[in-house]
């Protein structure tokens, strides 16, 4: 099965992405738009792999304080398009202690270095330098726990399906 660690965005954040989506749609930019339900930050892609019970006991084992982001810029690699995060330490330090934890049990995982995004859109032919301003109106989240995801093709796209949740352990030392 294909897998992925995440943090799936919460409801106001992803009301703040829909208003960056529906500003570019007005702007008649077309491509695949992640449909709500999707929205997430990734941690680690781990791809196929055929045991996550191993994978959930070893994310489990990773400790954090829950934390704040904000979302606060549009950007685009090559073809797909994302809503960025501000800088935020603690989020780097949680991506970096995931994929420490994996790599020390052997478990693969994509190594490019991590880039926090929020992907909006997908396959776009189009250049942000072209449009008119599109305005990131700046959204916090809490971020208090984090997910395993499965990632399966549908007829109408990708089904992401949470297989399990690691919480913020409050008051331990991470
Ligand atoms: O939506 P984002 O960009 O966070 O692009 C895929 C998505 O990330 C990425 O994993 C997330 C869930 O599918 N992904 C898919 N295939 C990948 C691969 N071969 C990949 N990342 C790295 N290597």
């Amino acid at each position: 099965m294909r897998l992925f660690i995440a943090i799936p965005l919460k409801n106001e954040m992803k009301e703040r992405v829909k208003d960056v989506q529906v500003q570019l749609l007005r702007q008649h930019v077309h491509g695949n738009y992640t449909p709500s339900e999707n929205l997430h930050i990734t941690l680690a892609f781990i791809g196929e792999y055929g045991d996550p019970d191993q994978v959930l006991d070893v994310i489990e084992m990773v400790r954090f304080r829950p934390f704040t982001i904000t979302m606060d810029r549009l950007g685009q690699f090559d073809r797909l398009w994302w809503t960025g995060l501000s800088r935020c330490p603690e989020l780097d330090t949680l991506a970096h202690n995931v994929r420490y934890a994996l790599a020390e049990k052997g478990i693969p995982f994509d190594r490019k270095r991590f880039q926090p995004h929020i992907t909006i859109l997908r396959k776009s032919e189009y250049d942000l330098g072209d449009l008119k301003p599109v305005f990131v109106t700046p959204a916090s989240m809490w971020v208090d726990s984090f997910s395993l995801m499965q990632s399966t093709r549908g007829k109408n796209g990708m089904i992401y399906t949470e297989l399990g949740s690691v919480p913020a352990s409050e008051g331990v030392d991470p």
